[in-house]
C-alpha cells in the first residue's frame, strides 16, 4: 500500500485556501485507499490551476496544451489500457477549450476517469467568465454581466448518456474521496464535476455560497433511472445536489478495439517481418 509521503509531489503554488488543495488531498487519500501505487497510475493535464495537479502527485504525468487533455489521455489508454488514467482539469479547461473532446470521449466511453475542478472562472489567468461562469455575473473582462448562459455539464453528460456523472464538493473531503473512488472503480468514462471555491477571484460562489445551496443525494436514489438523473442534473440555484447523479454501465472503447481487446498494444510483439511486407506494398 503506498503511504501518503510516496505519493507527494512538489510543493502547491496554490492561494491559500484555494479549493484545490482538498481536491488534492482527497485524491491522495483515495489512491492510499484503493492501494495504488505511483508507478501504476497515470495523471494528465492542460494548462490552468486545476492543470498543475500533476506537478503536485509522485506518478507518470503527462502536462500538455490547454483543452487538450483528453485526446494525450486517449492515447496513452490505447496504448496501455491496463493502467488507470486521471485528468485533472478545470472548468475553462475542459467544458471550454477542451468541450469538443469531452462530446467525443463521452460518447467512444475510453476507462477515463475525467475530474474537473469547477471554481466557475479561469483562475490561472486572473478571474474571466468560464464557460460555467452564471450569466449577468461581472468579471475584469465582463464588466457588464456575462452575457451566454451557464454551461451545464452534469445535464450535458447525461444528455449524451455518459457512463458515470457526478458531482463533488471540495469543501467536503471525506465525501470527495468517497466520490473519487467510486469514479474510479467504475468501468467506463467517469466525470466528476468538483465545485471549487477560487478565493481570489470568484467573490461569489465562495465556501459559503456552495454550503448554503448543495445537499447530498437521499441514500434511496439510484443513478440508474435517465430521466430521473436528468431531472437531478438539471437542479441549480438553491439547491445543488452531490453525489453520483448517473451511471450506466456501457462497453468500454478499449473492449471494441479487436487489437486491443485481449492485451495492452504495449504487451504485444513487434513482428517486424509484418511492417517490412507492408512497406514493400509502397515501394
Ligand atoms: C489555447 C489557449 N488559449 C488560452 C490560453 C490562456 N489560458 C491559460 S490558463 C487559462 C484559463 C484556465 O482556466 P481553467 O481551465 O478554468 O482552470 P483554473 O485556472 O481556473 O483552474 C487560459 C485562458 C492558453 N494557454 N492556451
Ligand atoms: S487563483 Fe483561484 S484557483 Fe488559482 S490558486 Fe488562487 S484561489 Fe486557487
Amino acid at each position: 500500500m503506498p503511504s501518503l509521503q510516496e505519493i507527494k509531489g512538489q510543493q502547491p503554488a496554490w492561494c491559500p485556501g484555494c479549493g484545490d488543495y482538498s481536491i488534492l488531498k482527497s485524491f491522495k487519500d483515495a489512491m492510499v485507499q484503493l492501494n495504488i501505487d505511483p508507478h501504476q497510475f497515470t495523471i494528465v493535464s492542460g494548462i490552468g490551476q486545476a492543470a498543475k495537479f500533476p506537478h503536485y502527485v509522485r506518478c507518470n504525468t503527462f502536462n500538455g496544451l490547454h483543452g487538450r487533455s483528453l485526446p494525450v489521455a486517449t492515447g496513452i489508454r490505447m496504448s496501455n489500457h491496463s493502467h488507470p488514467v486521471f485528468v485533472f482539469t478545470g472548468d475553462g479547461d475542459s467544458y471550454g477549450e477542451g468541450g469538443n473532446h469531452l462530446i467525443h470521449a463521452i460518447r467512444r466511453n475510453i476507462n477515463i476517469k475525467l475530474f474537473v475542478h469547477d471554481n466557475q472562472i479561469y483562475g490561472l489567468t486572473k478571474g474571466q467568465a468560464s464557460p460555467t461562469s452564471m450569466e449577468g455575473v461581472k468579471t475584469k473582462n465582463q464588466p457588464a454581466g456575462v452575457f451566454s448562459e451557464q454551461l451545464n455539464p452534469m445535464a450535458l453528460a447525461v444528455a449524451l448518456d455518459c457512463s458515470f456523472v457526478a458531482r463533488g464538493f471540495s469543501g467536503d473531503m471525506e465525501h470527495l474521496t468517497w466520490l473519487m473512488k467510486e469514479a474510479i472503480n467504475h468501468k467506463g468514462f467517469s466525470l466528476v464535476d468538483i465545485l471549487q471555491p477560487c478565493v481570489t477571484f470568484n467573490k461569489l460562489n465562495t465556501y459559503d455560497w456552495y454550503k448554503m445551496r448543495v445537499y447530498k443525494l437521499e441514500p434511496e436514489y439510484t443513478p440508474d433511472d435517465r430521466g430521473a438523473a436528468f431531472n437531478r442534473a438539471l437542479e441549480w440555484g438553491d439547491r445543488i445536489p452531490l453525489g453520483i447523479i448517473y451511471r450506466n454501465n456501457r462497453t468500454i472503447l478499449e473492449e471494441r478495439i479487436p487489437v486491443i481487446k485481449d492485451a495492452p498494444l504495449v504487451r504485444h510483439a513487434v513482428d517486424i517481418s509484418r511492417v517490412k511486407i507492408t512497406i514493400k506494398e509502397f515501394y
